[in-house]
This record gives C-alpha cells, structure tokens and sequence, in this order.
C-alpha cells in the first residue's frame, strides 16, 4: 500500500506570506478583525491537534489586525461541552464571534455519530438562539492522518479557517446588519 508523502510543513510565520487565492471561500483583502473581540471555545480531547486548531485562529486574527488582548479561550472537556459554552459566551455580550475547535476521530470515539451531530447542531442552534456568529471549527475525521492534515501550518487548518470566516461574518454584520 502506497501512503500520501505528507504535505511540508510551514510556520505560522510562513503562512503570513502566502498569497491569497481568488478561490478562497474568504475574501481576505476586503476584511479587518480590527476593533472586534473573539471568545475561542476549544475542546481538550485530542489536545495536541486541537491545539494547533488554536495556534491557526489566532494567526488568521492577527493577519486581520485583530490585537490579541482582544481574545478570549476558553477550554471546555470534549466537543460535546462545546455549545453551551459557546452560547454562555456568546450571552455576555462581550464577543463579536465565538470560534468553536474540537476534534472528534471516529476510530477512537465509540459515539462518533452521537458527539459530532451534537456538536454540530448544538452549535448552530446556540448561534441562531443568541444572534452572535458562532463559528464551527470542529474537525470531524476518520482518522488521526486527516485530523493532522486539516490541523498544519497552512491555510487548511480548520482553526485559521474557522477564525476568517468569523472576521468575514462580523464585517457582514457590521457593514449590513446595523441600525
Ligand atoms: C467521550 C469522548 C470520546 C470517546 N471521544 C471524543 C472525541 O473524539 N473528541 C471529543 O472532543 N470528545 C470526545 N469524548 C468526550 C465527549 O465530548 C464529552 O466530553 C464526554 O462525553 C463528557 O460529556
């Protein structure tokens, strides 16, 4: 059996000088995190790779001009903790966003379907109950191998990826949803 060479690995300080695709979902040049706070609602199991999710959102603020005193993390047990976290941060008032990072592997997880539905849905309803964009950066895997692909230095990691979107979306919000 041939196994995939994996991808090079880049640091944080190299993603900053990659140039922006056109073909990214965000379009990164019209957006600023400048003025706007950020809660990070991240699960501990898998904590390695949950941690770089962490690392790729806080990069993907900070290329947006986002301070970091402006962010908040906060880690719960395992993503099914995740929403009611997320909506009690989200209830403060305090965040423009809340970015929510987990990891759920489905040959180590017995209840795989059970966590990442929960997860999933939990945090989608906690965003439409509170009106604050809650953002979802949970890696569902099958394996740990994907897990580490949607996790590394680069612009595929869920984290950086989860965390552009929540710039995106407090700009629409900002731009076209206020009074
Ligand atoms: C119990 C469990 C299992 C088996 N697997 C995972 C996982 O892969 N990823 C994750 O974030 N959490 C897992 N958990 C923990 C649950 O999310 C939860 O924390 C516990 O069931 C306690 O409510």
């Amino acid at each position: 059996m041939s196994v995939a060479p994996l991808a090079p690995v880049r640091t944080c300080a190299t993603i900053s000088k990659l140039p922006i695709e056109k073909s990214q979902p965000t379009n990164q040049s019209d957006l600023s995190a400048e003025g706007f706070r950020f809660a990070i609602v991240a699960s501990r199991w898998n904590d390695g790779i949950v941690s770089r999710l962490i690392d790729g959102a806080r990069e993907a603020l900070k290329q947006l001009s986002a301070e970091p005193d402006t962010i908040e993390v906060f880690r719960v047990p395992g993503a099914f903790e995740i929403p009611l976290c997320a909506q009690k941060a989200a209830e403060t008032g305090r965040f423009d966003a809340v970015i929510c990072l987990g990891v759920i592997i489905r040959g180590d997880t017995p209840h795989f379907e059970y966590i990442a539905a929960t997860a999933a849905r939990g945090i989608s309803e906690a965003g439409l109950r509170t009106g604050v964009p809650l953002l979802f950066g949970v890696i569902t895997a099958d394996n740990i191998n994907q897990a580490n692909e949607r996790s590394g230095n680069d612009q595929n990691n869920k984290g950086y990826e989860a965390a552009m979107a929540a710039v995106e979306v407090v700009n629409i919000f900002k731009n076209s949803f206020s009074k």
